[in-house]
């Protein structure tokens, strides 16, 4: 899976790369992350990239030279051209089922924005998909991008080991429940104990334990994961 991140603050990133599942994944060869930096486009002896928006108003827009050029530039660099991804606010939703749709993809572009945006012509030029990663505002797409990243990168076959398997989690494919309340040692802390039944080895009855618990945490926490219908299909 390769990840192409095209932003003005490609310094943002070099943490989070670092770190140890991801790093792991980039060390065996399951993912590369390539940054790119949109100022490397642009023109002139100052390197411009934003400018003030026609008609006023406040803020700076990032210009369409230096982003549409980058893209360009950048999508030939694998065989695959990849899904393109916008990070604005205005995009649609980042959910589970997104996230494993974008896993299948083998390459994506992620555009972050700063300032205000883009101007309208990154848009209309490149067709991007246009993504938000919830209801809030952000001062650029960097952090969306690595949203996007982890969220993907953990359903990529390999990164995860079979004990941590993403298969049986919270919002995988079709599975709208919360997970259960977990439990290691100490058997006592602060005067709290862990409920007995994980401690019988009844897996019977841990089973049907864990399988309320998440009910009933489903229930009253996300009562709209109950529904019959998942909102976004
Ligand atoms: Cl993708 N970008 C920005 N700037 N704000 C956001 C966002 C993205 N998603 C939610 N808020």
């Amino acid at each position: 899976m390769r990840f192409d991140v095209l932003t003005l603050f490609p310094e943002i990133f070099s943490g989070y790369l670092g770190q140890s599942l991801l790093k792991l994944a980039i060390d065996r060869g399951l993912v590369d992350v390539q940054l790119h930096n949109i100022r490397d486009w642009a023109k002139g002896k100052h390197h411009n990239v934003d400018d003030r928006p026609f008609g006023g108003g406040p803020g700076m827009l990032i210009m369409p030279g230096p982003a549409v050029e980058a893209v360009e530039a950048v999508r030939p660099q694998s065989d695959n051209p990849g899904r393109l991804l916008l990070l604005t606010p205005q995009g649609r939703r980042l959910d589970q089922r997104m996230a494993e749709d974008l896993s299948q993809a083998g390459r994506i572009l992620l555009l972050c924005g700063r300032y205000e945006g883009f101007d309208q012509r990154v848009t209309d030029l490149l067709e991007p998909e246009e993504v938000s990663i919830g209801d809030y505002v952000l001062n650029g797409g960097e952090v969306a991008a690595m949203t996007i990243i982890d969220a993907v990168v953990r359903l990529v076959p390999g990164v995860l080991g079979d004990e941590e398997s993403s298969v049986q989690d919270s919002f995988s494919r079709g599975n709208r429940i919360l997970e259960h309340a977990q439990y290691t040692r100490p058997r006592e802390y602060r005067g709290l104990g862990v409920p007995e039944v994980l401690l019988s080895g009844n897996h019977p009855d841990i089973a049907a334990w864990r399988e309320r618990d998440a009910r009933e945490r489903t229930e009253q926490r996300r009562g709209d994961l109950l529904g019959d219908k998942d909102p976004s299909e």
